[in-house]
C-alpha cells in the first residue's frame, strides 16, 4: 500500500501538483519542511531583534514609523510560517521550545549586531535582498501552505528591501562622513548576506533531495550568483563599493567572478559562536518568560469561554 501512496507522491511532484496537509507524504519530506519551515519561522523572528535596536534611534519620524511597520511585518512572518509548520503536525510549543533551548537553527546573518545606522539600510538592501532571491522560487514549493505563505511575504520583502535601499542612498548623497558610514555597512554586511544562501552545493547535505522534491527549486549556489549579479549594478547606483577584489565580470559565463566566502566563520556561526549569538538567544528567552501571563491569561479565557460540558 505503501507503494502505491509514494506512487500518487511522486506523481504529484512530476505534474506539479501541491501536496496539501491531509495527503500522504513521505516521512522524510515531512521531516525536510518541517527543519525549513520552523527554521524559517524562527529566523524570521529572531530577525526583528537586530533591527528593533534602532526603532528608538531612527533619525526622523517617518524613519521611525517605517522601521516599526518592517519590524512588525518580520513577525507576521514568522507567525504564518510557524502555522505552515504547524499543518505538518508539529507544535508551535515544540518548535519554540527547539529555539529556545539553542537546538533548532535560524539564519546566520541575524547574529551580528547593528553598529549604526547604516546598518538598517544595509539589511534591508542585502538582507531582506537575499532573502526574496530565496524565497520567490520558493512561491512554488511543492507543499502548498509554505508556498501560498511565501507569496505575501515576498510581496512585504520587497518593499523592506527598497526601503533599505533609499536609506542608502539618502546617506550615500549625503555628508562624506555619511557615505562612510555607508560604507562601512556594506563592508561589515556583504560576505555575511552571501552566506545566508548556505553551504557551497558539494557541501550541502540537503539541496540534492530538496530539488527532487521541488521544495528548492535553484540550489544554494545558483542563488548567490544571481544575488552577486544584481548587487553590482546596485551598488553602482549608490556609489559604494563591494569588498571584493576578485569580484569581475565574466564574459564567457556572463556572470560576476566572486571571491571565496570564509566558511570557517559561516559554520562557526552557525555552531552558536558568531558575534551575537548568546544575545539573540537571551533577547527570546527572556521575551518567552515575560510573557508567560499573556498566555496564562489566553488560556483562563479560553476556558471561560468554552461551552460548558452538559452535566
Ligand atoms: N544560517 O543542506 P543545506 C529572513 C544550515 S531570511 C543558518 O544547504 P537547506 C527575512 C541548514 O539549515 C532568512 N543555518 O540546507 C528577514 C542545514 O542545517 P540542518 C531565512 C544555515 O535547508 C529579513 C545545514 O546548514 N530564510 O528571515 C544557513 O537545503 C530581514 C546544511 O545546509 C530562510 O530560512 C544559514 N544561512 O538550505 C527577516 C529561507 N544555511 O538543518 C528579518 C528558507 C544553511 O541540517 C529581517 N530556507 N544552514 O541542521 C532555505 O531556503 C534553506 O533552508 C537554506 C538552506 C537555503 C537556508
Amino acid at each position: 500500500a505503501t507503494e502505491e501512496l509514494q506512487k500518487v507522491f511522486d506523481d504529484k511532484i512530476a505534474e506539479e501538483i501541491r501536496i496539501e496537509p491531509k495527503d500522504w507524504m513521505p516521512d522524510d519530506y515531512r521531516k525536510t519542511l518541517i527543519r525549513q519551515i520552523s527554521q524559517h519561522a524562527h529566523s524570521e523572528i529572531v530577525g526583528m531583534l537586530p533591527e528593533a535596536n534602532w526603532i528608538t534611534r531612527a533619525p526622523s519620524l517617518r524613519r521611525k514609523a517605517t522601521l516599526l511597520a518592517k519590524v512588525q511585518d518580520e513577525a507576521g512572518h514568522g507567525l504564518y510560517l510557524y502555522s505552515a509548520a504547524e499543518t505538518m503536525g508539529i507544535t508551535r510549543e515544540e518548535m519554540v521550545d527547539q529555539l529556545l533551548s539553542g537546538k533548532a537553527k535560524y539564519s546566520s546573518i541575524f547574529n551580528y549586531p547593528t553598529l549604526t545606522w547604516a546598518d538598517i539600510g544595509a539589511i534591508g538592501w542585502l538582507v531582506d535582498g537575499a532573502a526574496i532571491m530565496n524565497q520567490v522560487p520558493l512561491c512554488r514549493a511543492s507543499y502548498g501552505p509554505y508556498a501560498r505563505a511565501m507569496v505575501r511575504i515576498c510581496k512585504e520583502e520587497s518593499f523592506h528591501q527598497r526601503q533599505g535601499f533609499e536609506i542608502l542612498l539618502t546617506l550615500c548623497k549625503g555628508s562624506k562622513e555619511q557615505k562612510e558610514m555607508a560604507q562601512d555597512a556594506l563592508n561589515r554586511w556583504w560576505w555575511p548576506s552571501l552566506m545566508m544562501f548556505g553551504p557551497n552545493d558539494d557541501t550541502s547535505p540537503h539541496t540534492a533531495q530538496s530539488m527532487k522534491w521541488k521544495i528548492k527549486r535553484f540550489s544554494n549556489d545558483e542563488l548567490r550568483q544571481k544575488f552577486v549579479d544584481v548587487c553590482n549594478e546596485q551598488a553602482d547606483i549608490l556609489g559604494i563599493t563591494i569588498p571584493d577584489d576578485k569580484l569581475v565580470w565574466n564574459e564567457k559565463r556572463q556572470h560576476y567572478d566572486f571571491g571565496e566566502i570564509n566558511w570557517n566563520e559561516f559554520f562557526n556561526v552557525i555552531k552558536g559562536n558568531g558575534p551575537c549569538n548568546k544575545e539573540r538567544l537571551a533577547a527570546r528567552v527572556s521575551a518567552h518568560e515575560n510573557g508567560e501571563w499573556v498566555r496564562e491569561a489566553a488560556l483562563a479565557y479560553a476556558r471561560k469561554k468554552a461551552p460548558k460540558s452538559p452535566s
